[in-house]
């Protein structure tokens, strides 16, 4: 059953107080992978989503950011690139991370937990760390225009995406220093080419050496990453009722950034990246420019083009999302996020559909558990064969097609999860995660 194979997965890859996104590809805690395996977590066990989220925010810096990887000491540096020694950076917690971001879907992640299983106290401790999540973005990363900007493509968490070839060229490579490790454990032709990691790592290290402060040649709109900002204000919306305080601010944002992003990232049935230097439309066919859908107040013609356009260019009907769209001359069905289906993605927009589009929303639910029943909880999937491709047991695919089985009812799921998550065994809890973020 697959429900019990999801949370053998969230099981194996727990670390005591989060869950690696995969053993041996990602060997440490990443910050959207956290949010949405909280949201799968929260279905049989919400104590151990919530230690999730708390101890990603554990890691929070000063300035409200939220680090897009928290390192395990107790993993040696050469396990992944990069690591440690070439962030240099550190948490006032102590533990060393990234200096970068990832989309903010971590307030929508809370909120889903405290629905599964209502705990206020638990609303109160988060609710001023993802307040100073969204703060930090509003003041370093706001154009004039009111859209956040991502400096890096690994913040938009479509690392490879086709939408970043034309910004990404323009940065100049650097040596990379060190070796790549993940072509250790996954085929180079699935992922990102030799020549993509020097920029990575050229663009990073820039950031770096500002002090995390300055953008290098790489500052960019991203529609994937504005709707996270903006669904996350609404979700704050809902949070700040909950605890007593007043929603309305977290409204008038989410109209704001909603409208802003209706002003300048649409065109065409479709939202588009957007040069933050230039103000230049980067016109391309990424997979992000549907996501918008998970905002609650986007105008309905708008909803009903990107409808079209996802049946139209994304094929959807075919059961899962690809993350460009086939029939560019970009679109490669097993290189990642060139194309392939990822569970994230298809969840995300599944969500935006659900009420509006029930019978759109069935069919991608459908295709999510034939992906996972045929391949595995791959990393991502061919969208017309849904051969699996990246790593095995990858976190994320099991939590999202967990909470999926749950909302949907679908597989017959068991009664008590718990109880599966208890027979299968687990590695002991954290009891307290320490609140190290100044107020
Ligand atoms: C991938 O990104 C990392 C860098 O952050 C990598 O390739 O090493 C992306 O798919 C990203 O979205 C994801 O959060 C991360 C861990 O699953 O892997």
């Amino acid at each position: 059953m697959i429900a019990r194979e999801a949370v053998r997965v969230l099981v194996a890859n727990w670390d005591g107080s989060y869950t690696v996104p995969s053993r041996r590809l990602y060997p440490h805690q990443w910050s959207w992978d956290s949010a949405f395996i909280a949201i799968g977590n929260a279905r049989w066990s919400p104590r151990r989503a919530r230690i999730e989220l708390l101890s990603l925010f554990g890691a929070q810096w000063r300035d409200g950011r939220v680090p897009h990887i928290v390192f395990n000491p107790d993993v040696p540096e050469g396990a992944y690139f990069p690591g440690p020694e070439f962030w240099e950076a550190r948490a006032p917690s102590g533990s060393a991370t990234s200096g970068i971001v990832q989309p903010p879907v971590h307030a929508m992640a809370a909120w889903q937990v405290h629905l599964a299983e209502p705990d206020p106290a638990f609303l109160r401790r988060i609710y001023p760390r993802l307040v100073a999540q969204q703060q930090f973005l509003r003041t370093a990363r706001q154009s004039p225009e009111g859209l956040m900007s991502i400096v890096h493509p690994w913040e938009s968490g479509m690392d490879n995406s086709p939408a970043w070839d034309i910004p990404l060229a323009a940065v100049v490579a650097g040596p990379m220093g060190v070796r790549r490790r993940d072509l250790a454990h996954v085929s180079p032709d699935e992922r990102p080419t030799d020549r993509d990691y020097e920029r990575y790592t050229a663009l990073a290290r820039a950031y770096r050496d500002t002090g995390y402060r300055r953008a290098g040649a790489f500052a960019v709109e991203d529609p994937l990453f504005n709707a996270a900002y903006g669904a996350a204000e609404s979700a704050l919306a809902k949070i700040a009722s909950a605890v007593g305080l007043d929603p309305a601010p977290h409204h008038a944002e989410a109209a704001r950034i909603t409208a802003a992003m209706v002003e300048h990232l649409y065109d065409d049935g479709l939202f588009h990246g957007r040069d933050a230097g230039s103000g230049i439309l980067l016109r391309s066919s990424s997979a992000a420019g549907l996501v918008p859908l998970i905002l609650p107040d986007l105008p309905r013609e708008i909803v009903n083009a990107l409808i079209g356009t996802a049946l139209d260019r994304f094929e959807i009907k075919r059961g899962l999302l690809p993350s460009f769209a086939p029939g560019t001359a970009e679109f490669d069905p097993a290189r990642y996020w060139r194309g392939p289906s990822w569970i994230n993605l298809t969840w995300l927009v599944w969500q935006g559909l659900r009420h509006r589009r029930p019978d759109l929303a069935e069919l991608l639910a459908d295709g999510m558990v034939r992906a996972v029943t045929t391949s595995g909880f791959r990393e991502y999937f061919d969208p017309f064969t849904l051969e699996g491709h990246g790593c095995r047991d990858f976190s994320w695919s099991a939590a999202l097609v967990l909470d999926l089985l749950c909302q949907h009812g679908l597989d017959g799921v068991p009664s008590s999860l718990r109880e599966v998550g208890e027979e299968l065994g687990s590695v002991v809890e954290t009891h307290e995660v320490g609140d190290h973020v100044p107020a």
